[in-house]
């Protein structure tokens, strides 16, 4: 067992191996200073939830405390390794500012109160919006961050309980066009791929995806492979130089928001040159011949134009997936939140479709997750699904589940698909929305446009409730605030981005008050007297283990099915990938090896929609065209992005991540080496726009939107000419100003109210931008002056002093 420099070496040692051969086993372990692995008094079952790859991992503890973890040796994912975040996070738990009392809202001031008191008035405004305004009025804004027991107590709630359409995740953020892109071409969300097809892949390409930082045991799979014999060719899309680009064989930048062109342009050469599996076409899809006609319009010399990149390059990373044997693709951000988003991730699963690379070993899509439990949320219907990936517009699929909570019919809303967050948001706005109860998630700082989003929250007629660890910028906008346990402190369990369930034990006891987010939420249906046809209490269960036995029977015979799985089952193998029930009692690793799909027009979980425009397929168009229920192949026309660089904004903005921070820092800002080792915010330029604009290694710059403002220091070089990146993690907690009112940190202040018409997800990766050097990171009475009318090019009048970049 290894202590290594996780910041220094984020991705350790190699550990070299062939193609087919199995990953050797390497654990990776971080303990409290001084505290020998012989010191722990227990080692207790979890895995990893900085991120979306589920690697096993045991809590270390001592005295009652978390005091370390350890990698997994036997666990399918990471065999052992653990990744920076993992390796410091769970200093978090021990932060001294963790909430410990429910707070709430008096003359203006948080100020502390009993759960009975909290409770009552969380209770109170549901019920008095439920007389007045009906179920309409009430709202959910839940995470990618819970637990599978949590996401389903809460969407019987929402949908049985209460009645309302409005329940959303963060996932919305996230993953919403993973789960969109698989819906399209497959009828159904679930992860066609494995992990395990790193071992055999003879092609890897990346779209968008930044693994290297954002999943790094991935990252040092893939890693791995290139050391070993016979590696892999490794294809890059991504328009900055990361980690996968400067170790790819082959690196695409395109300008951003100009995937969809990009990728007809890849299909176009594929089909060209016939490296086309025309036999699988035939047996299992629908639909090429529309693909055909829309990509002869893309040939590699209009995509280059469109995208920036060189026709040759173009052609070759063509080639390369062209001439894959074992093709595995992954995708993520750089596409999910991108111009044309559901339309260009569905041209990486037509891709995996047109060479019959589908359900072999080493042969797949990754459509990615990001946050760690967020096909959680999918599945158990606490974002825009209906529980057990039921089709909201398939009546019989709706009595099922009103079969299950024993409830009538007409109680779940069905009347159209679940309310989206921004449309939540936008219902806020205008005040129909008066309740809204946040849990997990900080939408202070990772929502876009974030004026806007502090102005709906702070509204007086918006009743807030967030559920949370810290004391958030969200919770300081809150009308009550409710202190959760965390990983470590609670038990429940959760899904990876290749199917993968783990079960996460409590290792210790949560601090002050704080209770479960499940004992919560049962805590709130309990009091709201919530009952079924039968008038039995609504959801009748009433901890962690019966809170899963119950989601058991809501996924039976659902592709997400979960009825071979136990909480014992769990506790004696390391990671099963559902499906997982009798026909499949050690889980599924690939799905789709058959060539039959979830897709048939009773079984699937949607019916589509068209990719241009969003507007949703009726039954009997879908029945129409896949009445067999193949994959389908869907083609779409590319579009210039709605906001483009012009001349007072000519930068192309992107955010994203650092390996270093997890989203708004709740966490990572409290591990003292991961906030050592990614302090503040910073703006990447290209070398040649820094030299043309006097830009410099470390000064400070103010970039505008037409949204908003903000400075932050300056980076060279990395990234294509023409583009900014901001990391996202920067909001507010950590300065004087810890609600951000006068918001000038977050990347979020510039972004825009826009999202993708197919899957709702928010575009955080196309903006307009200005960027030139400022005096100092803080706002300037001058500086407040010029918001008003942001400029281009550098301020001319720096003092000396001031060109060195003075501390925050
Ligand atoms: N260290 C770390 N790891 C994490 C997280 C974290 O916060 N920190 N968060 C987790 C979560 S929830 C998620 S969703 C994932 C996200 O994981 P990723 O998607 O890998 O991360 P991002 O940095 O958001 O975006 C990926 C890349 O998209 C590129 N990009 C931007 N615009 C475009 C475009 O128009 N086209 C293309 N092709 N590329 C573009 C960016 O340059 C960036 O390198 O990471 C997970 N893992
Ligand atoms: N500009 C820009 N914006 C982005 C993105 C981007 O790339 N660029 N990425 C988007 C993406 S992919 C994501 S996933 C979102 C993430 O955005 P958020 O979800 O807002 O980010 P987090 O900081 O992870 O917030 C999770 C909160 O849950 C709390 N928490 C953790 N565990 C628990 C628990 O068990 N119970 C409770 N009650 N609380 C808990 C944490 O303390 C934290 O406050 O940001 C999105 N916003
Ligand atoms: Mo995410």
């Amino acid at each position: 067992m290894a202590q290594r420099d996780g910041i220094a070496q984020p991705w350790g040692t190699r550990t070299p191996y062939g193609p087919g051969e199995a990953w050797p086993v390497r654990v990776d372990s971080h303990l409290a200073e001084g505290l020998e692995p012989a010191d722990v008094d227990r080692w207790v079952r979890s895995a990893a939830v900085l991120h979306s790859n589920g690697d096993g991992l045991d809590i270390a503890v001592k005295d009652g405390r978390i005091a370390g973890v350890r990698g997994r040796a036997d666990d399918r994912v990471n065999r052992g390794r653990l990744d920076p975040k993992d390796l410091f996070g769970w200093q978090a738990n021990t932060s001294p500012d963790r909430l410990t009392t429910p707070l709430v809202r008096r003359d203006g001031e948080l100020v502390e109160a009993s759960w009975d008191e909290a409770m009552e008035l969380v209770v109170e405004h549901s019920k008095q919006l439920l007389d007045e305004q009906g179920p309409s009025a009430v709202g959910f804004y839940t995470s990618g961050q819970l637990f599978a027991e949590e996401y389903y107590t809460l969407a019987a709630i929402a949908r049985a309980g209460i009645g309302t359409n409005h329940l959303d995740g963060n996932t919305r953020l996230c993953t919403a066009t993973a789960a969109a892109a698989l819906k399209e071409s497959f009828g159904c969300d679930g992860q066609p791929g494995s992990y395990s097809d790193v071992d055999h892949a003879d092609v890897i390409a990346l779209f968008g995806h930044n693994a290297a930082e954002t999943q790094a045991v991935l990252w040092s799979r893939i890693l791995d492979r290139l050391d070993g014999p016979n590696p892999p060719s490794v294809l890059c899309v991504d328009p900055r130089e990361t980690p996968v680009a400067r170790a790819a064989t082959l690196h695409l930048a395109p300008l951003p928001g100009t995937n969809l062109a990009l990728m007809n342009g890849l299909l176009h050469e594929i089909i060209e040159h016939d490296w086309v599996d025309h036999d699988y076409l035939e047996r299992c899809t629908v639909g090429y011949g529309d693909l055909e006609k829309m990509v002869a319009d893309y040939p590699p010399e209009r995509v280059a134009a469109i995208c920036a990149v060189p026709e040759a390059e173009i052609r070759a990373a063509a080639e390369l997936l062209g001439s894959a044997e074992r093709l595995l693709c992954t995708v993520l951000q750089g596409f999910y939140q991108s111009h044309q988003a559901g339309a260009a991730a569905v041209q990486v699963n037509n891709l995996n479709l047109v060479r019959g690379m589908l359900g072999k070993p080493g042969a797949g899509v990754l459509q990615m997750n990001g946050q760690p439990t967020a096909q959680n949320t999918r599945e158990c219907g606490a974002d825009g699904d209906l529980t057990g990936f039921r089709n909201w517009a398939n009546d019989s699929h709706v009595a099922e589940l009103a079969e299950l909570w024993n409830v009538e019919q007409s109680k779940i809303p069905h009347y159209g698909p679940p309310t989206h967050l921004m449309q939540m948001m936008r219902y806020a706005e205008n005040g129909t929305l008066r309740f809204l109860w946040v849990s997990a998630t900080n939408p202070a700082v990772s929502l876009p446009e974030l004026r806007r989003i502090r102005s709906i929250l702070t509204q007086d007629r918006l009743f807030l409730v967030v559920q949370d660890a810290f004391r958030t910028e969200t919770a300081e906008l809150a009308d009550v605030v409710l202190p959760a346990a965390i990983w470590g402190e609670k038990t429940g369990t959760f899904t990876n981005a290749d199917r993968t369930v783990h079960l996460s034990e409590k290792a210790v006891e949560p601090p002050g008050q704080a209770r479960p987010d499940l004992d919560i939420l049962l805590d709130y249906a309990r009091r709201m007297d919530f009952r079924d046809r039968d008038s039995a209490p609504l959801p009748q269960w009433h901890d962690a283990e019966s809170a899963f036995e119950a989601w058991k029977r809501a996924s039976a015979g659902r592709p997400c099915d979960y009825t071979g799985l136990s909480y014992e089952k769990l506790r004696t193998v390391s990671g099963v990938q559902w499906p997982c029930n009798d026909e499949h009692p050690d889980g599924t690793e690939r799905l789709y090896s058959d060539g039959k799909f979830f897709a048939q027009p009773d079984y699937c979980e949607s019916y589509g929609r068209d990719l241009v425009t969003g507007a949703p397929m009726e039954p009997v168009e879908y029945r129409a065209m896949n009445p067999d229920g193949k994959a389908m192949i869907k083609a779409a026309e590319y579009l210039p992005p709605h906001e483009v660089p012009g001349e007072d904004h000519p930068f192309a903005l992107i955010t994203g991540r650092t390996i270093y921070h997890f989203h708004t820092r709740t966490k990572t800002a409290r591990a003292a080496q991961l906030q050592a080792a990614a302090p503040e915010s910073w703006v990447e330029v290209s070398d040649v726009d820094a030299k043309r604009l006097d830009l410099h290694e470390g000064n400070w710059a103010e970039v505008t939107t037409r949204r908003g403002r903000i400075h932050a220091r300056v980076r060279v070089g990395g990234i294509r000419e023409g583009v900014l990146f901001i990391p996202f993690h920067y909001g507010y907690f950590d300065t004087e100003d810890p609600a951000g009112r006068d918001g000038d940190r977050a990347a979020n202040e510039l972004t825009l109210t826009d999202w993708d018409p197919v899957s709702k997800q928010p575009l955080f990766k196309t903006a307009a931008a200005a960027i030139r050097r400022s005096a100092s990171g803080r706002t300037t009475a001058s500086d407040s002056i010029a918001a008003g009318r942001p400029r281009n090019g550098v301020e001319e009048d720096l003092t000396a002093a001031e060109t060195k970049g003075g501390a925050r």
